[in-house]
Formats: C-alpha cells, structure tokens, sequence
C-alpha cells in the first residue's frame, strides 16, 4: 500500500478537548472536533494509549489492551468515532505499547503473585552480589531494575518503574500481543503506532554496560528484524491497508533502511529523532545548546537520500507530545516572528519525501509553556529530573529554566479552541495548566484570518496532494553550504518543485542558478518571481514550480 499522499495528525486525547467537564480530554470530545479536522485535510488520526491505565505515564502504562479507559469513555464511544472519522475520510491509528505494561497488568500481577509462567512474560533476574543484575539505567533516571521482595528477583523497566519491560523472546507472550493487532482491526483501526518498538529485543546476557546506560545493548536489538517481520506476518500485514509506524528514537540508518523498506515485510515507516537532537550538547535532552543548523541539514539530507536510494519510507515531523513546541525551539515565538517562522518551519519538514505528521496545535503555532513553578508540571520524567536534578546540587532555579525548554509537558498543554476561559477545552480548570497565550493563539482567531498558520497548513496538505513531486519524487539538498538556508528540490519526470527557507531572524542571500521557468508558488511572505540572487526576509520560505515539458 502507498501512503505517500496521506498527512497524520496526532492527537493527545488527555489535552484535545473534555466534553464532559472533568477537565479531562475524551473521545466525545474528539467526535466534536472531527469538522475541523477534515477541514484541516488529513487523512488519519493517531491517538496516544486510550486504553485502560494508571496514567502514571499519561496511558502509556497500559493494564488492559482490550478496553477503553473509563476517564476517555466508552468502547462505545470508541466505535463511534472510528465509524463517524470513516464517513469523513478519516482513518483511526491506535498507539501500541509492546515493550512494557504497566505493573498492574493482569499479567505482572500474577507474575508477582508467583506465577512461572507469567514471570517469563516479563524480565526478572537474580541480584548481582546483593544489588541489580546490572548498571543499566532508566530513561527516566536511576536504575532500570527494581527489586521485588517476596520473589527476591529483579524487574526490569526501561522507563518508569511500573512500566515492565515484557520479554519478547517468549513465543506465547508475543502471541497474546499479536492477539491485541487482531482484535482492533476488527474494530475497524487502520494503523499502529508501535511505541519504542526498537528497544524490544534484549540481549540474554544482560551484562554490565561499563560505558554507558545499556542502550547500546538493547537499541535494534539482536532479533529485532526477525520479531518485527513475525509481527507483520502473523497480523496486520495479512491485510491490505494497514499503515504502521514504529517509533525508534535512536535507531541507525543502517536499520532504518531496513525497518521501512517495503520488501523486508516489517513496517511501512519509521520514527527517529536525531533531527530534534540537534540542540542537545553531549547528546543529553537536558542541556541546554542553540540549534546546530548544519548537523540540522546534513541530517535530513543524508537520511531524505539513503532512504530515497533504498525505497524505503520516512516520517516527517518536527512535534509530538515528547518535544518542546517546535516554533519556541527552532523558530521564534516573539510576536514578531511566531507566525512567519512557524508556516517557515512546516514548509521546511512538510515538502520532503516522506510521511507528514501534524502534532495538535503545531497547525496554530502553540509555544511552549514556561512554567514556572515545578507544581505547574505533570510529567513523570520531568519531575524525576527535577527532583534528582536538586538532589545531586543543581539550583532549583537553573533546572526549572531547563524544563522550559525541554520538558514534555510543553506540548501537554490544552488544545487552544478559542478565548474562553481554559481556552474553549473545558468549563472547569484542566488537569494541566492552560498556556496563558491562549487568548491571542487559538483556532477560532486562526479560522477568522485568512493569513494564519492554520490557512497555511490546509495550503500544504492540499499542495502536497496536488503534486507528484511531492509525493513521489525525488530529493536533492541545494545550497548545503549555507548557514541559514535550508533549500532542497523534489522532482519527478513531470515536474519540479524548489523550497528555500530561511531559519534565521536575518535576511539570507541564495543564488538560484536554475531560475528559469520556475513560476512562484507559495511563501509565507509576499510573492516574488523566481530570480537568480533570491533574497529571503527573516524566517522566509518560498516554493518555486515548474512543469517539465517531455521532449
Ligand atoms: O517515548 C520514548 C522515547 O524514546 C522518548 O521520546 C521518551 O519519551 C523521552 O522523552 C526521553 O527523554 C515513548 C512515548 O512516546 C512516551 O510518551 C513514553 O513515555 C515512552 O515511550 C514510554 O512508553
Ligand atoms: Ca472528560
């Protein structure tokens, strides 16, 4: 099946819309907004984890694969929205978590009651001399092995500590998870996102990582393309039309290649975040580096090529609910530039081969929140970093300035409807803060203005649909020495498109030695005809087109 055409939006059910006033987002609500939604033009909804949970990591720690958490609604409501989504062309894609439940899974429950054969459904090891089978740590922080007492072993939990990592290795476990694939299908879903999907396969040595926290171990594991085409085989890829996207954060291109490669018969696109990694110093999320534009470009040149060569499938995207917002991040959220750099910054990630991914409220330019104060967040893995950030000596203020930047709750926030007070999500005050931008950012005042971000992305789902070079075509970086624009070309044999964007507050010099013919197409700033020495204002991006003529 091609997905090449097709745009996703992601939703995050917590934060989208509470339709009865809990101040909790809800499948009712998304019904209610699933106008808007084709209106915006896309072509499938991906909800993060709606189904039963402790919410200790906001449904990520799942306890039931086969329900709907009663604090979102109802199986009911659940089939409501897949069949009312469908009559406007919208298809469902359910979030996956495979590599760990939550403790309070039914399974991990009998596991600890003593239960062998649950036990082995999951990673339990032995102590090494009186303390954990290894150094391997949490990605939320500290050890990645809790004890428990009355078996004396060890579990093992990648993230927080009731997150169990299951054990992959074990044929009738993955039977049951291929069991759950089924059983949605069945209720009409038309994708999986497969949540750290990469980490699933642990080496069986389980040995110290003296360097490191252990990732190296288990990222691509050692069975990793064999469990994942197994997956395919015995589910969805029986059907016709299931578009799948597993999420790898660190993979290598190498694997990557591979994952989304159509004849490997594993997944039909992937996820990978060095791109947002740009801005980490040392590789670490929590310190603080300005954008480094040309590993920025490099990157997505190199991947965009090696993919292209390869025929395998990228996803585009710059948000989700685990990054900052993108236009505070690598744009500019001054009331200057919030607009331009934002329509900038979709132009840039959205006209590339590949997948495109819309993240709610990313289509109105929402900005990070800034917090202030640590009780204003939610997290789990901001407050961990908080609270061992202060232990270890950091200025409380210092590691609140970090989380301004890099907590995850920045893009948690309500979804900003209108100027009502809590922005139109709810009537009553909402299980996280409402940004305070919320008067001046919020659909309402973007639908009234026919120059907004909002306008701008109906414009670039409707031009991709439009185009085959975008679609299908080809991609080439252009201008890769420049140190403010990013520039690359899609072409096919019927026609050819050029993207410059500028991605600094200054004006940019470009030379555009293949002007001619080139008709203007799109910009977030006034039109100009294509012309050899192009000059971009801050934050600008222009589309040029041109039709090629068969000789
Ligand atoms: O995220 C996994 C991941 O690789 C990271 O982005 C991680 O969330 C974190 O930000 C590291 O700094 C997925 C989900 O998207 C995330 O919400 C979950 O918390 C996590 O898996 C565990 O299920
Ligand atoms: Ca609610």
């Amino acid at each position: 099946m091609n997905f090449s055409n097709a745009v996703i939006y992601q939703i995050y059910p917590k934060s989208f819309q509470d339709s009865n006033q809990d101040g909790i987002g809800d499948i009712p609500g998304i019904i209610s907004r699933l106008d808007y939604l084709a209106q915006l033009g896309i072509d499938y909804l991906w909800l993060t984890p709606i189904y039963p949970s402790p919410q200790k990591d906001n449904g990520y720690d799942i306890s039931n694969y086969y329900e709907i958490d009663p604090v979102y609604g109802t199986m009911e409501d659940f089939k409501a929205l897949v069949f009312l989504a469908g009559k406007l062309g919208i298809k469902i894609i359910m979030d996956m978590v495979f590599n760990h439940t939550s403790t309070e899974h039914a399974w991990f429950q009998r596991a600890l009651s003593g239960d062998k054969k649950y036990q082995d459904y999951y990673i339990f090891r032995p102590g090494s001399n009186g303390s954990e089978p290894n150094n391997w740590q949490s990605k939320f922080g500290g050890s990645a092995w809790e004890f428990v007492p009355q078996l004396g072993l060890y579990y093992l939990h990648l993230f927080d500590k009731t997150q169990a990592d299951l054990n992959w290795d074990n044929l009738e476990m993955r039977r049951e998870l291929y069991k759950i694939i089924h059983y949605w299908i069945g209720l009409g879903v038309k994708g999986f996102r497969f949540d750290v999907i990469n980490l699933i396969s642990k080496p069986q040595s389980f040995a110290d990582d003296p360097s490191g926290d252990g990732h190296r171990f288990y990222t691509d594991g050692p069975h990793i393309h064999q469990y994942l085409k197994e997956m395919h085989q015995q589910t969805f890829g029986r059907y016709p039309d299931i578009l799948t996207v597993g999420e790898m954060s660190s993979t290598s291109l190498r694997h990557a290649l591979q994952y989304s490669d159509p004849r490997q018969g594993e997944l039909s696109m992937l996820f990978h975040f060095h791109h947002l990694r740009t801005d980490y110093k040392n590789d670490q999320k929590w310190e603080l580096e300005p954008l480094r534009f040309m590993e920025l470009k490099e990157l997505f040149a190199k991947w965009q090529t090696a993919m292209e060569n390869n025929g395998s499938w990228d996803s585009l995207f710059w948000c989700n609910h685990d990054q900052p917002r993108i236009v505070s991040r690598f744009g500019s959220d001054s009331t200057l530039y919030r607009e331009k750099s934002a329509k900038m910054l979709a132009t840039a990630i959205q006209l590339m081969r590949g997948t495109p991914y819309i993240y709610q409220g990313e289509e109105i330019g929402m900005t990070n929140a800034y917090f202030t104060q640590i009780a204003q967040y939610r997290d789990v893995e901001s407050l961990n970093f908080y609270s061992l950030s202060v232990q270890k000596g950091m200025d409380p203020y210092q590691a609140l300035k970090v989380l301004q930047a890099r907590s995850r709750d920045n893009a948690r926030t309500p979804m900003q409807w209108d100027a009502s007070r809590f922005a139109g999500f709810s009537t009553v005050q909402p299980w996280i803060e409402t940004n305070p931008n919320y008067q001046a950012i919020n659909v309402e005042a973007s639908q009234k203005n026919s120059n907004s971000i909002l306008r701008y992305y109906q414009k670039l789902i409707v031009l991709r649909k439009q185009s085959s070079a975008i679609t299908n075509g080809g991609y080439r970086m252009l201008c890769c020495d420049h140190p403010e624009v990013y520039a690359y070309r899609r072409y096919d044999e019927h026609e050819e498109i050029v993207v410059f964007c500028n991605f600094t507050a200054k004006t940019a010099n470009v030379d555009f030695p293949m002007h001619a013919g080139f008709s203007f197409l799109l910009s977030n700033d006034i039109p100009k005809p294509a012309a050899p020495l192009l000059e971009l204002s801050p934050y600008e991006a222009i589309v040029f087109y041109k039709k090629r003529v068969a000789l």
